[in-house]
């Protein structure tokens, strides 16, 4: 079947684009929309043709899974110069989502109206690329260049009614689209306007405030440190000045680039990773789903206040459970600022916090759970606490309710084990602070019931998550991964890198911070607690020498004012300290490491490919399905630059069999105990093989 076809009724023609699930422009919808137009403009009972698109939205762009394959024509800006240069007025009728290249084809039209609810944007910046079939070269010429330099440098969505009034759009309809679009095709004809082409306006340089585009260029240096496309949406903008044939051919240069560059295929392999991380393998997709209204969280500290908001926000009810009276008082008065906060910063209205922290409720009182859909443990990292709120939550808890802990570590089996009902029991790992952060781990016990899995996955994506399925074992993917990377940052402090160094060279890479400076303001007392429960050779205790002299000397990090760094009171700056350097040459001494100099590149080699050997251990052990879902951890839950894929793509880019021989190169000189190559790495080196194929 057809996914464009073409009718014609009452001098109107209807060019319809039908290629589910979100009408995305493939090969088949450009050379359709072409033939449709053609067969209108033949068609002398034809006055006015309009465009529109069957199913829940417009078009959400071109078909990335087109974008390895190599550009086939009809391409898509030949689409959309076809439809402008049509002699008869055509008319885009969009609802849904138009994003990317669907935005491009409805500026291709001579007149745009959309239904109330249509969200319109260029999101082609996440993806490392520029709106290249001429977005950026005829939205600027629509809305003026620093309404479009804002739409396209940030990829932001936004509603029918600012399209309305930035001019993006002509008119708004309500419920009948299609009948308003043939009053609007009309309205046209009889007032005989005729075509309207936007490639023929030419922009005032006038028009422009002075310094726009170096200020525009700094202010995303800094917001989007690192990334490439931000500022090449600039440069392709700024050729609108130009007449717009040149101004294309330079968007057409740019595009070309942008397409061939490793961050986009970064930014690429992300988008689908996002998305695949939601489809379970063996789950099948109908797997039926618990129904999900209203959710106890146990524990008001800053994770169960956090995760109380992102329940709340998204519209589901809330009771905060804490023992004592003062407690829960201090973290709903918590959630209460942190949603003030938001208002402040315009993220929300007051009307919209007060909404929020009506749904959230506090209790002391476990019998106040009883008929929770899903309850949260968020207290203490320590097994017995965990495994007496699980046999609390057994006693009172409604049958078929979901019981998930909130645990970064600790055996979800042994929690679930302290339930009669384990297969109602899987872990659900927030994020600090969990409002914010965009990932959750969801931790599959041996017994998690299948529904279980399917119902908190799909209300990962409700609460505006992305969730990534794990097995159990030590720290599930993300924290038995950052072992690997803490432990080189910690030997590297030994073997002659300083604290700032570490962190800077980081940075540099694309973390938002170093390791170092996050373990100041994680707390270092909280990973000394950690490695307390741990079996000594599970770890290297030379790595974290430092880290027990300074808690032994009071130093736990940020929250003491000083740590690996000093802090001045009310300041989060890391400040270098002599005494730590002092601290740090005795360690050595005592273990016998003669410090040298270690290189940038050396720290980012060691923490980032640690990273990778220890993912590869956890895909062979079936602990993450798929290389993806490690990406999309470390870049949702991590700071991992987004730009770079996560650790997995990353290695992929280097290349496995590079990677293989770095990490050989590491054993041999580190010894074997934490860098033998993951059997997997050394396997798909030797095949040519990459962890996107395994
Ligand atoms: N191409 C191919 N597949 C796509 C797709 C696209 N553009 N958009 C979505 N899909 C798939 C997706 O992988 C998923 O598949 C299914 O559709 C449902 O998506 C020249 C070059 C529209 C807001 O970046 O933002 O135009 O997992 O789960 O939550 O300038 O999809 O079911 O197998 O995300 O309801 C620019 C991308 C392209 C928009 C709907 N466009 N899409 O969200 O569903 S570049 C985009 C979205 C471009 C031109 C350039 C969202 C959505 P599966 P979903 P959703």
């Amino acid at each position: 079947m057809s996914v464009v076809s073409m009718e014609v009724k009452d001098g109107l023609a209807y060019v319809w684009v039908d290629n589910p699930p979100v009408n995305a422009i493939s090969h088949g919808v450009r050379q359709g929309i072409l033939e449709g137009l053609v067969e209108a403009l033949e068609d002398d009972g034809v006055e006015a043709i309009i465009l529109a698109a069957r199913g829940r939205t417009f078009m959400a762009g071109a078909d990335i899974t087109e974008f390895d394959k190599g550009p086939q024509p009809p391409h898509l800006s030949q689409v959309v110069e076809t439809l402008e240069a049509a002699g008869k007025p055509v008319i885009a009728a969009l609802h849904g989502f138009t994003l990317g290249g669907g935005l491009e084809i409805a500026l291709g039209c001579h007149y745009r109206i959309a239904a109330t609810g249509t969200k319109l944007g260029f999101p082609e910046v996440t993806l490392g690329i520029i709106p290249g079939a001429t977005g950026t070269q005829r939205l600027p010429r629509l809305v003026g260049v620093k309404a479009a330099l804002d739409l396209i440098t940030t990829g932001k969505q936004i509603t029918a009614d600012t399209a309305l009034s930035l001019g993006i759009l002509d008119r708004l309809s309500g419920d009948d689209l299609m009948g308003q679009a043939a009053d609007f095709a009309r309205d046209i004809l009889a007032q005989g306007e005729g075509v309207r082409r936007l490639s023929e306006i030419m922009i005032d340089p006038q028009s422009i405030p002075a310094g726009l585009f170096d200020d525009t260029r700094k202010s995303l240096a800094k917001s989007k440190r690192g990334f490439e496309s931000p500022q090449a949406c600039v440069d392709a903008v700024e050729a609108a000045l130009l007449p717009y044939p040149q101004g294309v051919a330079r968007e057409r240069e740019i595009t070309l680039e942008r397409r061939a560059s490793p961050q986009s295929a970064a930014q690429r392999h992300l988008f689908f990773a996002e998305r695949a991380c939601g489809h379970i393998p063996n789950l099948p997709k109908d797997t039926a789903k618990r129904l999900i209204k209203k959710v106890g969280i146990i524990g008001a500290g800053t994770m169960g206040g956090g995760i109380a908001m992102a329940f709340s926000s998204a519209g589901i009810d809330v009771t905060l459970l804490e023992i004592a009276q003062d407690a829960l008082d201090a973290g709903l008065a918590r959630v209460g600022n942190n949603y003030g906060g938001n208002v402040k910063r315009g993220r929300i209205t007051q009307a919209q916090a007060d909404e929020c922290m009506g749904r959230i409720s506090g209790t002391t009182e476990y019998a106040n759970l009883a008929d929770m859909d899903l309850v949260i443990e968020a207290v203490f990292e320590k097994m017995e606490v965990k495994k007496q709120v699980f046999e609390t939550l057994d006693d009172v808890v409604k049958p078929g309710a979901i019981l998930a802990t909130n645990t970064s570590y600790l055996d979800v089996n042994e929690i679930a084990a302290a339930t009669k009902r384990p297969e109602d029991v899987v872990g659900l790992h927030f994020f600090s602070p969990a409002n914010v952060m965009k990932l959750l781990e969801i931790v599959r016990g041996d017994k998690t019931a299948p529904d279980v899995l399917s119902t908190v996955s799909a209300l990962a994506k409700r609460i505006g998550k992305v969730g990534v399925v794990a097995g159990v074992c030590f720290g599930f993917i993300g924290n038995r991964m950052l072992q690997g990377y803490a432990r080189e940052a910690g030997l590297m402090l030994l073997e002659g890198a300083s604290p700032g160094q570490i962190d800077q060279a980081l940075y540099d890479f694309g973390m938002p911070m170093g390791p170092i400076a996050v373990t100041d303001m994680a707390g270092i007392d909280i990973g000394t607690m950690i490695r307390q429960a741990l079996d000594p050779s599970a770890y290297d205790a030379n790595a974290f020498a430092v880290h027990d002299r300074l808690v032994e000397m009071g130093r736990k990090g940020q929250k003491t004012g000083a740590g690996f760094y000093r802090y001045e009171v009310g300041n989060r700056t890391p400040i270098p300290d002599l005494a730590v350097d002092a601290i740090i040459g005795q360690e050595a001494e005592a273990r016998g490491i003669a410090r040298r100099s270690i290189s940038d590149d050396e720290i980012v080699q060691r923490c980032i490919f640690a990273l990778v050997n220890i993912g590869a251990q956890i895909l062979e052990e079936g602990i993450a399905y798929r290389s993806g879902d490690i990406d999309v951890v470390y870049v949702n839950g991590y700071g991992f630059p987004r730009y770079r894929g996560g650790p997995m793509h990353y290695a992929d880019h280097v290349g496995l069999a590079k990677t293989f021989e770095i990490i050989c190169a590491l054993r041999d000189q580190h010894g074997g105990r934490w860098w033998t190559p993951a059997p997997l790495i050394e396997r798909l080196a030797k095949q040519g093989g990459s962890f996107h194929s395994f």
